[in-house]
């Protein structure tokens, strides 16, 4: 494992071009959990499944019960960024990061201080009218009761990709941009197991493919480098 470490940061040091792309293992130091890991969302008792409670039909039918997850599970107060964010700030403001990429909607790159940041499923803090589109500020959304409404009578949605939607074209163009032209990719605490995000990998051409990740992933075996650890840990070595 030091001897994978060590390599990763020569790496890094070597480098001006770098470019992460991660998911929600990254931020479960912070306190929130993930999708699949044992203590993750997947593995709680809740009346419906999380992949449908976040689906375009579901919100549309039910938005009571959407809203009661949401300001449950993915609205969890006081979290701060941890190692691995802050780390990834750090690196772009040294001139060696050239974006982040996350399928994460918990905002919590921005306030680790990254500037670059493509949020392929939107983020938790915004919040638009679903009938007229017109932006409405996350507050309400997020810790008041009941369905938010806007004044057109619409309803108040947070702006993140649900599960049935697309994602933004524009937003995917440059993730796809920037990993194509990476020299190193690091991906990290993202089982890649959801579409089309997890596919974005394929567009790297370099041969210094990174994947940190606590369990195994089905990219693995694509990677030039696998550390299979807690990302927190790695990121404070690097
Ligand atoms: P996932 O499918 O739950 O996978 C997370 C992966 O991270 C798993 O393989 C874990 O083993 C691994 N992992 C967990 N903690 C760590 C750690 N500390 N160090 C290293 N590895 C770790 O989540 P993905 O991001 O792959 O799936 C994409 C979904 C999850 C996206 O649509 C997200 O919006 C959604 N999600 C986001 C958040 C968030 O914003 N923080 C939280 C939960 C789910």
């Amino acid at each position: 494992m030091d001897e994978k470490i060590a390599e990763l940061k020569e790496w890094i040091a070597g480098s001006d071009n770098i470019v992460f792309f991660g998911g929600a293992g990254v931020s479960t130091e912070s306190g929130i959990p993930d999708f699949r890991s044992v203590d993750g969302l997947y593995h709680q008792k809740w009346k419906y499944p999380p992949e449908t409670i976040l689906s375009h039909t579901f919100f549309e039918r039910m938005p009571e019960e959407y809203y009661r997850f949401h300001r449950q599970k993915l609205v969890i107060d006081g979290v701060q960024p941890n190692r691995a964010h802050k780390r990834l700030a750090e690196l772009e403001a040294e001139g060696k990061l050239r974006a982040v990429i996350t399928q994460n909607i918990d905002g919590l790159h921005q306030a680790a201080g990254s500037k670059k940041v493509l949020e392929l499923h939107g983020s938790i803090w915004r919040a638009y009218c679903s009938r007229c589109r017109k932006p409405y500020p996350a507050e309400q959304m997020n810790h008041g009761e009941g369905v938010p409404r806007c004044s057109c009578g619409g309803v108040i949605r947070p702006d993140i990709v649900l599960y049935e939607e697309p994602l933004d074209q524009d937003i995917l163009s440059e993730a796809v941009h920037y990993i194509r032209h990476a020299e190193i990719l690091i991906v990290g605490g993202t089982s890649l197991n959801v579409y089309p995000a997890a596919g974005l990998i394929n567009y790297y051409r370099g041969d210094k493919l990174v994947l940190i990740n606590r369990s195994e992933t089905p990219y693995d075996r694509y990677a030039d480098l696998v550390i299979h650890a807690n990302i927190g840990d790695v990121f404070s070595q690097i």
